[in-house]
């Protein structure tokens, strides 16, 4: 799974973290939902499903980027090939696309120590034997851990250079100012000198248009929409709600004023919902009106301008960035 704020870590938590995220969310007005909630199993599954959807570009573009400049990425990290680098990945997942950094960092230095840190024990299961299968000379060191809300897990090798990766546009799920707060606490367990990678997406340009990016956001096979309807459905089996999934709506919006792409889930009708009670409060009777959303999720994207503001923001100076050719997405390098 892509790396969400605040996922909690034990079933117990889990549960209570979701009884207590759906009260505050659906009772407010406007409704939302926070997107961590999307990833339960089914939803993480749907996750990797849209990742190789053909609207979604954002997974293939910036794998594209790393292979066209993996070695000059990692020789910039590692500024000009002077320092050893040991890299740590943020959200990791499974790691599909950091393999192509990582074989970069094996020629340039002859071996590496790699630390994905997740909160999803499996995903990191299968990352560590992707990579030690077929990466030689990359030794994985994985951690579980929620990195939004916990110290980084930094394993030091003495003269060793930090770099850290942030990649997938995952800090676009994230406020302004949760973003910045969450790159702070980032940088605060860096030490000057060290590296920070973050992949972002872009928003319309010279070459892109918002129908693009929302194709990628309402894809025609529905994926996206049942990836976003997953959500109601999580609530109906792990809370025992009744929503009708048939009764709402995926729209997935582009919001220029705030550039993001918004989803959310529209009533088609006037219903009412019913969530028993459980360990954060008495049952609820949510009442909605035809067309009345819930907000489920903001994808913000970024120019070069808004990545410099942001990382400038977290005490980073820009190092270089990367963009394809179509300027659909940057990976920018920055330096603590
Ligand atoms: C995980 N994250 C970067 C995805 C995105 O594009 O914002 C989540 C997603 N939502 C709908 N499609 C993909």
């Amino acid at each position: 799974m892509p790396s969400i704020a605040a996922v909690p870590e034990t079933v117990d938590a889990t549960s209570h973290a979701v009884a207590t995220e759906v009260r505050a969310g659906l009772t407010a007005s406007p409704r939302t939902l926070s997107p961590w909630l999307f990833y339960d199993e089914a939803g993480s599954r749907l996750f990797e499903a849209i990742t190789e959807l053909p609207e979604y570009y954002l997974t293939r573009t910036e794998r594209d980027i790393f292979t066209a400049h993996a070695d000059e990425i990692l020789w910039e990290a590692a500024s000009g090939g002077r320092q050893k680098l040991t890299l740590i990945e943020l959200g990791a997942g499974t790691a599909t696309k950091t393999g192509i950094l990582l074989a970069a960092a094996v020629r340039q230095q002859g071996s590496v120590v790699y630390q994905p840190v997740d909160v999803s024990e499996s995903a990191l299961v299968m990352a560590s034997e992707n990579i030690s299968a077929n990466i030689p000379g990359v030794s994985v060191r994985s951690q579980v851990a929620d990195y939004t809300t916990q110290a980084l897990p930094l394993d030091r090798l003495a003269e060793f250079r930090t770099l850290a990766l942030y990649i997938g546009s995952s800090i676009g799920n994230f406020s302004p100012s949760d973003a910045v707060a969450l790159l702070r606490n980032v940088r605060a367990q860096l030490l000057p000198g060290d590296k920070l990678l973050v992949g972002t997406d872009l928003g319309p340009g010279k070459h892109k248009s918002a129908a693009t990016l929302l194709a990628a956001y309402s894809d025609a096979a529905g994926t996206t929409a049942a990836f976003n309807r997953n959500v109601l459905e999580r609530l109906n089996r792990e809370l025992g709600a009744d929503f009708d999934l048939a009764a709402f709506e995926h729209k997935a919006i582009w919001n220029e004023s705030h550039s993001r792409i918004e989803m959310h889930l529209e009533s088609r009708c006037r219903q009412q919902v019913h969530v028993p009670a459980n360990s954060a409060g008495g049952a609820l009777r949510l009442n909605f009106e035809a067309g009345e959303t819930i907000h489920t999720e903001n994808s913000y994207k970024f120019n070069p301008v808004s990545v410099e503001r942001l990382l400038r923001s977290a005490d980073f100076a820009i190092s270089r960035s990367w963009q394809d050719d179509q300027g659909l997405f940057a990976v920018t390098l920055a330096t603590a």
